[in-house]
């Protein structure tokens, strides 16, 4: 795949998503290709987690519907830590309905993402309807403001996300290339587009295998080489360790080295 070996320069200027020349911009400016997971059920933890680390992330990932403490002053004041540490921010909220529900779910309710979200996780399951259609018309602002990223591969045991359908729905996130920005996968063949980006979960140094519910892991330097990923996500390995900056570092810099010696060789 000849995406895997374009420098990230180049790829910037084939971006048709601002949000993922946006992205381009951070990852070479903070030298990072870390997302972190903050899977917490604390807002104000996600916001501490947040101010310590910001440095050393390009994005930091969160599952709002798993907050106890939601309110749409707190998201702002992690949206305030986002742009003061220059990273984007991520809702994994994985849509995957008619595109009718999705754009209220996306929109409205008491989350109100499209508010706040640099970056959506949606399943490609619906077909390219609800990709086009979750934003709203052409004129919604969100259409700039968040990029899409379609879950085309699953890191679990036993996942249903199979070569072809992760190529059918590559095809169709091309088609919605004004809104998509990359996508959630395990290996690299999906799309040779350069302008989007690979986000890979199941990233983790200290267990290879995985947890005890499906979850499977491997390193940060073999999702980078083996797997194409450009951009590592750590949840636990992170979040659970005693260190959260000093680990974080370790990430940054595994990382960063694996996806410069990808480009370079
Ligand atoms: O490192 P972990 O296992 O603690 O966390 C992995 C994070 C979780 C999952 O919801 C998410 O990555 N994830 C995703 C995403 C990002 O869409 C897809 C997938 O296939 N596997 C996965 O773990 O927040």
């Amino acid at each position: 795949n000849p995406r895997l070996h374009v420098s990230l320069e180049e790829r910037r200027s084939s971006c048709k998503h601002p949000i993922a020349s946006r992205l381009f911009d951070l990852m070479l400016a903070k030298k990072s290709n870390l997302c972190v997971a903050a899977d917490l059920t604390s807002l104000d933890d996600v916001i501490t987690l947040a101010e310590s680390i910001g440095p050393k992330i390009v994005v930091l990932k969160i599952h709002v519907d798993i907050l106890e403490d939601f309110s749409l002053t707190k998201i702002m004041q992690l949206k305030e830590v986002a742009r003061a540490h220059e990273f984007l921010l991520m809702e994994d909220r994985k849509f995957a309905d008619i595109a009718n529900t999705v754009q209220q779910q996306f929109h409205g309710g008491v989350y109100r993402i499209s508010e706040w979200a640099d970056l959506i996780t949606a399943h490609p399951l619906p077909g390219p309807e609800m990709i086009t259609h979750m934003f709203g018309d052409s004129s919604s602002d969100s259409r700039r403001t968040c990029g899409c990223v379609l879950v085309l591969e699953m890191s679990t045991k036993n996942a249903l996300t199979n070569e072809d359908y992760a190529k059918e729905a590559a095809k169709w996130g091309l088609i919605a290339s004004d809104v998509v920005t990359g996508f959630v996968g395990q290996s690299a063949p999906q799309s040779d587009f350069p302008g989007w980006v690979q986000f890979t979960p199941g990233v983790n140094s200290s267990s290879v295998s995985g947890d005890s519910k499906g979850q499977q892991y491997c390193s940060p330097a073999k999702a980078v080489l083996e797997r194409g990923a450009d951009i590592i996500i750590v949840g636990r390995g992170l979040i659970k360790s005693p260190d959260v900056v000093a680990t974080a570092e370790t990430y940054r810099s595994e990382g960063w080295a694996a996806l410069t010696q990808r480009i370079t060789n």
